[in-house]
């Protein structure tokens, strides 16, 4: 039994996540816990929303809520969206718990002692009406070079010229509107992440076994020109945490807080502490799994996340981690993924474009949104998410193959044989051959598993249940019961089986239905049947079954129709 920690990108707090980010880290990030579990080992995986950062307080000023509050409600809503698709977290934590607070302020005091903080002063745009700094994207003038009205203070969208906010000829707060601005000068702390280039260079260079779009990424944030600068980790913001050399206060840094990207990943720890505190453990408990003087020097850990959160899990945690000289656990395995776009360009929170996660649930239960979805994980390139396959994977992988696998197998096992697993025949050739099959299937879709090829898993699945049907035509029970009865009985033991084998193995991708499967089997054992010809014998004869209800059901082409005009853009 092995000691398998996992973590998935945490999502922002500032509304619902579409299909597209969920696929890039949680739902992944879910199918390895799940898997792993299933394997019999022990799994701690952590997920949390992200809830610093100048979108949530804009978030929350636009629902006219106070800032902690419009985040313990939106948790809320994610967490019971988590729930809604099955995420099987162990914690669903806040990056503003005061666990991520101490750990934070914690990690900070032990940079500085070792040196690798440095106070920086700049000049930076305050607006008096709004009584903040106001970061660079939310500052906007007239471009001095081509003219537009709308540039940003970090850039011209029209001309596309890098600027500096103090370029902006009338410069404006996008988040009032006020000309009332003024250049002050502002103090912050730097992570000196320069002085940690050749360890982390080693570090990332030991990790031969990464994807290469993990891999490729990292090395080009670390040589790039200036790939590795050192970090701003300081913020002038009211919401957030405040900065602390461990628990004593940071002169001149008073009214400051990290930025939002400093306590994140730190919040996958601390994620673990609070999973202790809600269920009455001690410390010793979540140490076990990050501390590597503490227990955690057998712990494998893995990180799932989009490709544009790497660097920060590749550079700047691991930076903070190595750079605070003390005995954490660094990411073993770093999943990342490529983009989901929406039927013919991207998803767009913003537009309203595409489906978000509480939409999906609206209108089909979480299991035909998880398959799809890991079947289709944009891991090699960005995939795309089109209603016309989504509705044919649907009708095919999940209704034709295995739901009418199920349901042929089980309502010709009633109507003809009775409610219980049928006694007369020995297993023939044909089983041995199926038996043998399966075995070496199952070897492979466990090898894609444990290598985390999420679309490879989802392709060798289906062929297993594939296979179940291709062996119910050639075998032909509704045939042979008419001549040789004792063989129609040995083919129904052996499908009735492979149904409870089938829910075993496709627990992790798709659950409801599992559970659905092996409640109508009469069974709750999930032994994973690494032992073929035993797993396929589990269900004795006389062991008694029930019929499920029809496990899918098929997308029509109206409702393909009507779904595709619905999420083209705008949530109503
Ligand atoms: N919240 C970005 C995202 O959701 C960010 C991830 C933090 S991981 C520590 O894509
Ligand atoms: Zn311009």
């Amino acid at each position: 039994m092995a000691r398998i920690l996992i973590t998935s990108a945490i999502p922002y707090i500032n509304g619902i996540k579409h299909l597209g980010n969920l696929v890039g880290s949680q739902l992944p990030a879910d199918l390895f816990a799940r898997y792993m579990r299933a394997r019999g080992n022990e799994v701690m995986f952590i997920c949390a929303t992200d809830e610093h950062g100048t979108p949530a307080e804009l978030a929350a000023a636009k629902a006219g809520k106070p800032v902690a509050e419009y985040c313990a409600e939106m948790h809320e809503v994610q967490a019971d969206l988590a729930r809604g698709f099955r995420l099987s977290f162990d914690h669903f934590g806040r990056s503003s718990s005061q666990r991520n607070h101490r750990l934070t302020q914690h990690f900070a005091g032990q940079l500085a002692d070792h040196g690798l903080i440095r106070e920086v002063s700049e000049k930076m745009i305050f607006s008096i009406d709004d009584n903040r700094f106001l970061p660079d994207r939310y500052i906007e003038g007239t471009c001095p070079n081509c003219g537009y009205d709308s540039a940003r203070g970090d850039q011209c969208d029209n001309c596309t010229k890098q600027l500096d906010p103090t370029d902006l000829i009338n410069p404006h707060s996008t988040i009032s509107g006020s000309t009332n601005l003024e250049v002050r000068e502002t103090k912050h702390l730097y992570l000196m992440q320069r002085a940690l280039r050749d360890k982390l260079e080693a570090w990332i260079d030991s990790k031969a076994d990464w994807p290469v779009l993990t891999t490729s990424i990292a090395k080009k944030w670390l040589n790039d020109g200036d790939g590795l600068q050192d970090r701003g980790i300081t913020r002038d913001l009211h919401w957030g945490i405040p900065v602390m050399k461990g628990d004593q206060p940071w002169p001149g840094m008073e009214g400051k807080v990290f930025y939002v990207w400093f306590d994140a990943p730190i919040e996958y720890i601390a994620g673990t502490a609070e999973w202790a505190d809600a269920n009455g453990k001690q410390d010793a408990d979540w140490e076990r799994w990050w501390r590597t003087d503490k227990g955690a020097e057998d712990v494998t850990y893995y990180q799932f996340m989009g490709k544009d959160n790497v660097p920060f899990h590749t550079l700047s945690f691991p930076a903070t981690i190595l750079g605070s000289g003390e005995p954490w656990k660094l990411v073993d395995y770093l999943k990342s993924f490529n983009y989901l776009n929406y039927d013919g360009g991207q998803f767009s929170t913003s537009r309203g474009r595409g489906v978000f996660m509480d939409q999906a649930l609206s209108i089909l239960p979480s299991d035909y949104w998880r398959w799809w979805l890991l079947s289709h994980a944009p891991e090699s390139a960005d995939s795309e998410f089109t209603w016309e396959n989504f509705q044919a994977s649907v009708n095919k992988d999940l209704a034709d193959v295995l739901g009418n696998f199920v349901s042929r197998v089980t309502k010709f096992a009633k109507s003809k044989l009775g409610e219980t697993v049928p006694e007369g025949g020995e297993f023939g050739p044909q089983e041995t051959a199926l038996i043998a099959e399966l075995g070496v299937r199952i070897r492979d879709y466990e090898g894609y598993m444990n290598a985390i090829e999420v679309r490879k898993a989802a392709a060798e699945l289906r062929a297993i249940w594939v296979i179940g049907n291709e062996y119910l035509q050639a075998a032909a029970p509704w045939s042979a019961i008419k001549t040789d009865p004792a063989r129609a009985e040995a083919m129904i033991r052996l499908s009735l089986n492979l149904i409870r084998v089938y829910a075993i193995l496709s627990q992790p991708f798709i659950p409801d239905a599992a559970q659905a499967m092996m409640a109508a089997m009469g069974s709750d054992d999930w032994t994973w049947p690494s032992d073929v010809p035993e797993a396929i014998r589990a269900l004795p004869a006389g062991h008694a079954f029930t019929v499920p209800e029809n496990l899918f059901r098929k997308i029509t082409d109206e409702e393909r129709a009507d779904w595709q005009q619905r999420f083209a853009g705008k949530r109503e």
